[in-house]
């Protein structure tokens, strides 16, 4: 089956090792003490890590190159240079890290907290003070710090959706989801159709993350399971969450929503104990008073009145998602 991925690509570089130094001792009396040249740091390096609380690559999209800190020269008195500092950056556990010029795959990060040293510093370079030897008692070179490596990374996660759309052709589905989400991960290829289901990264104002999918490929009266909606639902099928649009103009919402949950069913009786919230569409061809007589419960799931275009109760079932979601987590 094929998946949603997410990708990012960017440039990573550890950073340089600091110079050793060349120093001498200076004291009172004694014109050349021996060699005092310190250590130089080591470069920082770059490490991927991956977290849980991230699902998505979206906030590594604007940024093209991670450069970890230099390590800095030696000192005289045996004073070793510091350390770069490193830089960690978080991903989402599945991120496959991949090395764009060499075409290889360097790591998986499948759970939280797993790491991977994407692009070393730099070592320092040894002070003249490790120099010193019977035959040269004045050392007066060091080492220099050596160089970085460097890397042109993609990162690729499949992604899972969290919320799936559901509903029949035309309910505004796709709408719906354009109004909602910021960002369109590349879609993997569906080979066998014009038709592939959208995904969208939705971020709410509380600051909370989540994907959702436009299912499309439900069609009334029992020609779902063959073809089409067969493929589109298995994506329903992992979703944890389905919200079931419903144009809320057409006088039908009662049955409209029956033989939804019917056609989900002859798929999969799992459809049924997923968490589900309905939301009826297109509120804006609505009259107030008709608005007033929408139905708030339909067998006591609550029912959310929105409107794609003009952004009437969107707000309202974001939060009732992100509630949900809660739940169905813990
Ligand atoms: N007036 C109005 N029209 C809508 C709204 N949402 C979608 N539509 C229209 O309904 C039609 C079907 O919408 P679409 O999102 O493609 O439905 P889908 O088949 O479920 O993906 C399109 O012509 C949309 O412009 C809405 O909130 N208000
Ligand atoms: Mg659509």
């Amino acid at each position: 089956m094929v998946d949603f991925i997410d990708e990012v690509s960017f440039r990573v570089c550890g950073g340089r090792g600091g110079d050793g130094c060349v120093s001498f001792r200076r004291e009172k009396f004694v014109p050349k003490g021996g060699p005092d040249g310190g250590d130089g740091g080591d470069g920082g390096s770059v490490i991927l890590r991956a977290n849980s609380n991230l699902s998505t690559l979206l906030d590594l999209r604007h940024r093209k190159k991670y450069q970890a800190g230099n390590g800095k020269s030696g000192m005289g008195k045996c004073r070793d240079g510091k350390r770069g500092e490193n830089i960690v950056i978080l991903v989402p556990p599945g991120t496959l890290i991949c090395d764009v010029d060499q075409n290889t795959l360097i790591e998986d990060l499948k759970v939280s907290g797993q790491e991977c040293i994407v692009a070393r510093g730099g070592k320092g370079g040894r002070g003249n003070a490790h120099f010193a030897t019977s035959t040269c008692q004045v050392p007066d070179f060091a080492e220099k710090g050596s160089l970085p490596e460097s890397r042109h990374l993609k990162l690729e996660l499949k992604l899972l959706a969290d919320v799936g759309l559901v509903g029949f052709p035309n309910a505004g589905k796709s709408t719906l989801l354009s109004k909602i989400s910021s960002a369109r991960p590349k879609i993997a290829d569906y080979p066998f159709t014009t038709t592939t289901p959208h995904l969208g990264i939705v971020h709410t104002k509380n600051d909370i993350t989540f994907v959702a999918a436009d299912i499309p490929g439900i069609i009334k009266n029992g020609h779902m399971g063959k073809g089409l909606g067969d493929r589109f639902l298995r994506h329903a099928e992992r979703c944890r969450v389905l919200v079931f649009l419903i144009e809320a103009h057409t006088g039908e919402i009662q049955s409209t929503y029956e033989t939804l949950l019917n056609e989900l069913q002859l798929y999969d009786d799992s459809f049924l104990v997923k968490p589900r919230i309905i939301a009826l569409t297109k509120i804006d061809l609505l009259h107030d008073r008709e608005k007033q007589r929408l139905p708030t419960f339909l067998y006591k799931q609550s029912c959310y009145p929105v409107s794609a275009v003009t952004g009437e109760g969107v707000e309202p079932l974001l939060h009732a998602i992100v509630h949900v979601l809660f739940e169905a987590v813990t």
